[in-house]
């Protein structure tokens, strides 16, 4: 069997059939050969004698239905996957690919995983709704920060710039995705202490205060922080799934922590970024919510990253589309964001979202406290429906804030 001989046009996909949209752009072969290439490696593979004898091996070759343009589906049968095993899906669809030397380019931009793979899996436990009922927010972005700088601070120090933020208003506070259990501020001194001031923060704000710790380790350890965590009153813990990768992302999920699942993209851009080769962030965005994940970074369009509008608004899809039941995962914008840009953030992502804010918060000109207080106070003026500038006439952090990140 040849490569073209994995395109049927005429293929109707089945209900049980996993799709994936590909982008292919081929190197001196015709795009329909090229196409059947992709079907056949990322399926089957190499035809041999075997798969001619076998008919059973040749009902599960992948197929080409639809080449539009640069644009091609393939459907393949679900036996061609083990069911709860996402590393392996993606090693058909996503793996070798990449590389064949028939295709200049290719981009795997979507993919739809069928009700029976997507049951094989935990799915979000908590997703928006548990995140917003833990917290007692309904009606509003949740407001979040990141601990910054990144690394270097000692613990007292990060607890100390936790406490702050919360007191300011800050619903979240976050580990940075490459703060882990360095020397000048180990896991366990810092989650103890943080959660400290976790509580001291809620008693005088009497609001719910939460802390996103980062567990991202190798993946027994990892298990054993998020234990830590839980055992030590914690709530959160946050991955970097890309770096940490599938299994270990799974593993951690399959554990069942009593604990929400904060997932960082640390990484991603090297795949996701060029339009016409790699893995759309979209396909990473549903693959995290088919393992169960709660809350996952998808850029901001307006902040400090490469992502557009569209791709922000397909991201926020993958994660909030009806998907079988699955729950809604909460998006997370994040990545150069200042008070500043919170109307146009609540006018990409709608309320349910956490405005994320590192440098947006600690950098402002009165310290931590005033920077929380600052998009604290944009949310609340975009929430009434109140200019920022007008908002800020009466608000003095959110003025300073304006005035010190307008000035770029
Ligand atoms: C943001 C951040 C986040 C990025 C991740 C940073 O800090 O902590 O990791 O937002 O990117 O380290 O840059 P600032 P993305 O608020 O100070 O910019 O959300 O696109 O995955
Ligand atoms: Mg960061």
């Amino acid at each position: 069997m040849r490569y073209i001989d994995f395109v049927d046009l005429d293929y109707k996909p089945r209900e049980e059939d996993l799709i994936c949209s590909f982008h292919v752009e081929p190197t001196g072969i015709p795009l329909d050969v090229a196409a059947g290439g992709v079907a056949a490696e990322s399926s089957i593979g190499t035809w041999t004698e075997l798969t001619t004898e076998k008919p059973y091996i040749r009902r599960l070759h992948a197929k080409v239905f639809s080449i539009d343009g640069n644009d091609v589906k393939i459907a393949y049968p679900i036996e061609l996957f083990e069911q709860g095993n996402m590393p392996n899906i993606l090693s058909s669809v996503a793996g070798n690919v990449f590389g064949l030397d028939a295709i200049r380019r290719l981009r795997l931009n979507d993919i739809h995983l069928p009700e029976k793979l997507v049951d094989s899996f935990k799915g979000p436990k908590y997703g928006i709704g548990g995140v917003r009922r833990l917290l007692g927010v309904e009606s509003r972005p949740l407001v979040g920060t990141i601990i910054k700088p990144k690394l270097g601070l000692r613990t007292s120090d990060h607890a100390e710039v936790a406490y702050k933020a919360w007191f300011g208003g800050c619903d979240i506070v976050k580990d940075d995705e490459n703060l882990s259990s360095q020397a000048f501020n180990t896991f366990e001194e810092r989650v103890s202490e943080t959660l400290e001031m976790r509580d001291r923060a809620e008693s005088e704000t009497g609001e719910k205060k939460v802390y996103m710790v980062n567990v991202t380790a190798e993946t027994e350890e990892m298990l054993r922080r998020a234990e830590y965590v839980e055992d030590h009153g914690g709530r959160y813990m946050m991955v970097d799934i890309l770096t940490c990768g599938w299994s270990a992302l799974q593993t951690v999920r399959n554990r069942g922590f009593d604990l929400i699942l904060h997932a960082h993209r640390a990484g991603h851009a090297a795949f996701t970024r060029l339009a016409d080769h790699g893995i759309n962030m979209r396909v990473i965005a549903k693959a995290a919510r088919v393992i169960g994940v709660d809350q996952l970074h998808v850029g901001t369009a307006v902040g400090k990253m490469s992502e557009t509008r569209e791709e922000v608004g397909e991201n926020i899809g993958a994660l909030t589309e009806p998907m079988y039941g699955l729950k809604k995962v909460l998006p997370v914008a994040s990545g150069g964001l200042h008070p500043g840009l919170v109307p146009e953030l609540v006018d990409i992502f709608g309320i349910d979202f956490v405005v994320q804010a590192g440098g947006g918060i600690h950098g402002h000109p009165k310290g931590t406290v005033a920077g929380a207080i600052a998009v604290r106070q944009a949310v609340s003026a975009v929430i009434e429906g109140i200019k920022l500038e007008e908002y800020a006439e009466e608000h003095e952090e959110l003025s300073l804030a304006l005035r010190t990140w307008s000035a770029g």
